[in-house]
């Protein structure tokens, strides 16, 4: 049992049983621990929810590279323009890396960037927040990578092969983003009085989105069950949130930074963290497009999109052998 999810329910919907024999196959499969790979027979049910997640995680990496990548001409010194560069291109590799993931499971990568600029598909919700100072790329490296770490090293254990190893890789660089990040956040919380107030205000215009990223209360949240019972997801919303102030919680107060939220304290009795509702009006609000920066987001990427049409089409001419090394 996972929190109030059980993986071994039965599959009660008709659009689990098209072929019961091998349904039980693959589940077997997965319980064994073995990986499904994209010439393995799959329910239609698995497929169309593993592309519907690991879509919206490309997206979010693609998207997720906008609200750093613009601080990158304003980063304070060389040495920290250079690592952010690197980290904005690193997302946009990871992207890269879902996409592939992604379209072993028979959609293709123009139908899966149609669907991002229509609106069709969702991204996270954190994404749609403006970085307003330095500070606010300090707590977005940090702290989102570090959400980001919980939430896909834990899925890097799941039951989709080509899913599971673009994660593993994603990981290992997510890991030095956070490094990065920390280390902008210690620098602004050990430097002046200003700089400190800087990083208390970004982590407070944050963490609202931060405990929206780990998704809808598990009471809520449509797709754990399913994902769960296949093991694309290997905890519910709610535990990988409590896994996140767990280990984040006593390093911000480390800093001697507050969060904003009085009610937040661990139960001694449960081991439970208690926290005030996060507003999941405003969570609903921002991954359904309407959020500060959800129009602003796509208008850049109807951008990339059209700028860059002319160099795709180039390198899809038969010579583009020839083409490619002059561009
Ligand atoms: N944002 O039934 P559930 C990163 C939607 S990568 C937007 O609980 P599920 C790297 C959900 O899609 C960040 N939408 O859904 C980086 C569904 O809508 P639908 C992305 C959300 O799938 C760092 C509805 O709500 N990571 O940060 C969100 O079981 C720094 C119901 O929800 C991934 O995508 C949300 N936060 O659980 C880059 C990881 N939460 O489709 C740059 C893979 C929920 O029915 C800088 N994904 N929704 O219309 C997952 O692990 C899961 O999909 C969850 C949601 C846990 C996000």
């Amino acid at each position: 049992m996972y929190g109030n999810l059980s993986i071994t329910e039965p599959a009660s919907a008709d659009r689990f049983a098209e072929d019961p024999e091998k349904l039980a196959e693959f589940e077997a499969k997965i319980e064994r621990g073995e990986k499904i790979e994209p010439t393995d027979w799959m329910p239609r049910e698995y497929r169309r929810q593993l592309l519907r997640m690991i879509e919206q995680h490309a997206h979010s990496e693609i998207i997720g590279a906008l609200p750093e990548g613009t601080w990158i001409t304003r980063a304070p010194g060389f040495k920290r323009k250079m690592a952010l560069m690197a980290k904005v291109q690193d997302e946009i590799g990871h992207g890269q890396l879902l996409y592939s993931a992604a379209e072993t499971l028979g959609k293709t990568r123009e139908q899966m960037l149609t669907d991002l600029l229509t609106g069709k598909a969702k991204y996270s919700n954190v994404f749609n927040y403006p970085a307003i100072t330095w500070a606010d790329t300090a707590v977005i490296a940090w702290l989102i990578d570090a959400a980001a770490i919980i939430n896909q090293v834990t899925n890097a254990k799941g039951s989709y092969g080509p899913y599971s190893r673009a994660l593993e890789r994603i990981c290992t660089e997510e890991s030095f983003h956070l490094k990065y990040g920390y280390d902008n956040v210690v620098t602004l919380a050990t430097g002046t009085k200003k700089q400190k107030e800087m990083v208390q205000e970004a982590l407070n215009r944050w963490w609202k989105p931060i405990m929206h990223f780990f998704g809808p209360p598990d009471t809520v949240s449509q797709h754990t069950a399913v994902l769960m019972r296949w093991k694309v997801k290997i905890a519910s919303n709610d535990q990988m949130r409590q896994q996140f102030l767990d280990s984040y919680v006593p390093k911000i107060w480390e800093l001697g930074l507050t969060v904003p939220d009085p009610n937040l304290r661990k139960n001694p009795d449960t081991g439970q963290w208690e926290y005030s509702d996060p507003d999941w009006d405003e969570f609903w609000r921002v991954i359904n497009g309407n959020g500060p920066c959800n129009k602003e987001r796509l208008a850049v990427r109807r951008w990339v999109e059209e700028s860059g049409a002319w160099v795709r089409r180039a390198l899809m001419r038969p010579d583009a052998q020839y083409v490619a090394p002059l561009c």
